[in-house]
């Protein structure tokens, strides 16, 4: 695994010495109980179901785990038990194998399952990735039950809207318009940014303004779950799944050729210029992420969610005008670049500087290719959604500056204040002294 990426990142002496960085400085400390064998708790001692927690959610995703460790304390654990919730929601929503007469009233009793001591599931299909997780949830509901009540609220919240909107989808709503497939989008990832903000929140960590409006939040998903969406076209074709609109996609297929069409070798050209053209959708809610990303306040919590979102512009310049996309699936940023820019997301200016740099990529990839694709209509749009990445960050830099200029002013001004009290106190002294000196002399 690791000599992989670092061969693939062999050209690129910046990601090496990231890959590098990573090993050598991020201790194991960070994620413990990795492997069942770690787990030291007896089953009856209530450290068993918070370690069987971490043992889960390592299991499901290490990258992305250990920046969930990482938070600040008072939110580590909320989000934790946050993520498996959403991960068990998941895993009943993929499971292909189970009737709808189970799946439905799960996925809409979910927020009453969370209160429900001991509760666990063993019906899952044999080949669910993450059936282990419900096979023990009563871990997940007994820590559920230790948390604050107002992280309680918060998350079966959520995991009512979300099992509501998952089923209206499995019980036949089609992703047909732009407006189905941001709906979607908004019950499977929108909800989760908006769960999180919540969390966030009630911490206490981040203003409650906030909260005010879900637009920036949901935002934060919807950019997340599009750039899955678009990587995993064949995945989900080949599964009997399929996410994209066909309100787009239905301009570059012939009558009831079908989405699959898109795959076929001859379709290449249509199949490009359907793949653009839901990259314009999804870039233009960059600015969007950017404005959300510009309140954070609490370092862990910008990191948390800056890793996602510079991992998700990165991909898209990869997607952009990709036929691989069509015919291998499965494409992912380097593991090299994929580190590289975990050490960029730690600032809200290395995030301008990560989506300024990819903005300008694609616009130059897109300057290119103009004209060669006779079905692609994408030029002006992809260069217009580009753009306004560049001139949001050029404007907020502005704002920053000017903001850090009144800053510097302003302590710039204190300083000079003090200098002078200093000056005078100093002065005042010295003059008193002398006088002191002259009488003594007298
Ligand atoms: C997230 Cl609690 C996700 N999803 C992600 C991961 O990031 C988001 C699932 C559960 C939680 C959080 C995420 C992170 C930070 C802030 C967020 C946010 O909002 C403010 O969600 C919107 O992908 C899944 C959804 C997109 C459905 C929400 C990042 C993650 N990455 C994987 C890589 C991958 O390709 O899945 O899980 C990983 O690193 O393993």
């Amino acid at each position: 695994m690791a000599t992989a990426a670092f061969t693939a990142s062999l050209g690129h002496p910046s990601e090496i010495y990231a890959l590098l960085k990573y090993k050598l400085t991020t201790s194991d400390a960070v994620t413990k109980y990795t492997t069942l064998e770690s787990i030291t708790a007896k089953k009856d001692s209530p450290e068993y179901s918070y370690q069987m927690c971490y043992y889960f959610l390592n299991k499901t995703s290490r990258s992305f785990a250990r920046v969930i460790q990482e938070l600040h304390p008072e939110l580590c654990h909320p989000v934790c038990i946050f993520y498996l919730t959403l991960r068990g929601l998941d895993t009943i929503e993929d499971d292909m194998t189970l009737d709808n007469k189970v799946k439905l009233p799960l996925l809409r009793g979910f927020d009453k399952i969370m209160y429900k001591k001991g509760w666990t599931f063993k019906e899952s299909g044999p080949n669910e990735k993450d059936r282990i997780l419900l096979v023990d949830y009563d871990v997940v509901i007994t820590e559920f039950l230790k948390l604050k009540p107002k992280y309680q609220v918060v998350i079966a919240n959520i995991a009512k809207r979300m099992g509501n909107g998952m089923a209206d989808f499995c019980e036949g709503k089609k992703v047909k318009t732009v407006a189905d497939y941001d709906l979607y989008c908004h019950y499977v990832a929108g909800l989760v940014g908006i769960g999180l903000t919540g969390l966030f929140s009630e911490s206490g960590l981040e203003s409650a303004s906030l909260t005010e409006s879900e637009y920036l939040q949901n935002r934060m998903g919807l950019f997340l779950q599009k750039v899955n969406i678009i990587k995993d076209y064949l995945e989900d074709w080949k599964d009997g799944r399929s996410f994209w609109p066909e309100e787009i996609w239905g301009k570059y297929v012939w009558e009831n050729a079908g989405l699959g069409s898109l795959s076929k070798p001859e379709n290449i050209n249509d199949a490009l210029a359907c793949l653009n053209e839901l990259c314009v959708n999804v870039l233009k809610l960059a600015p969007d992420c950017l404005e959300y990303m510009a309140k954070l306040k609490e370092p862990s919590v910008l990191h948390f969610c800056a890793i996602p979102q510079v991992m998700a512009i990165a991909s898209i310049a990869l997607f952009f005008n990709n036929n691989v996309v069509f015919t291998k699936g499965g494409l992912k940023i380097r593991r090299g670049l994929a580190v590289k820019l975990i050490y960029e997301a730690t600032t809200f200016d290395g995030v301008k500087e990560v989506f300024k740099k990819y903005a300008l990529d694609i616009a130059r990839q897109n300057s290119l290719r103009v004209g060669k694709n006779p079905k692609d209509e994408s030029f002006m749009p992809i260069s217009e959604a580009c753009s306004d990445i560049v001139r949001w960050i050029n404007k907020h830099d502005v704002v920053a500056g000017t903001n850090k200029k009144k800053e510097r002013e302003r302590q710039e001004f204190i300083a000079m204040i003090v200098m002078a009290l200093v000056g005078a106190i100093t002065s005042f002294c010295m003059i008193q002294f002398f006088k002191w000196v002259k009488t003594w002399e007298a």
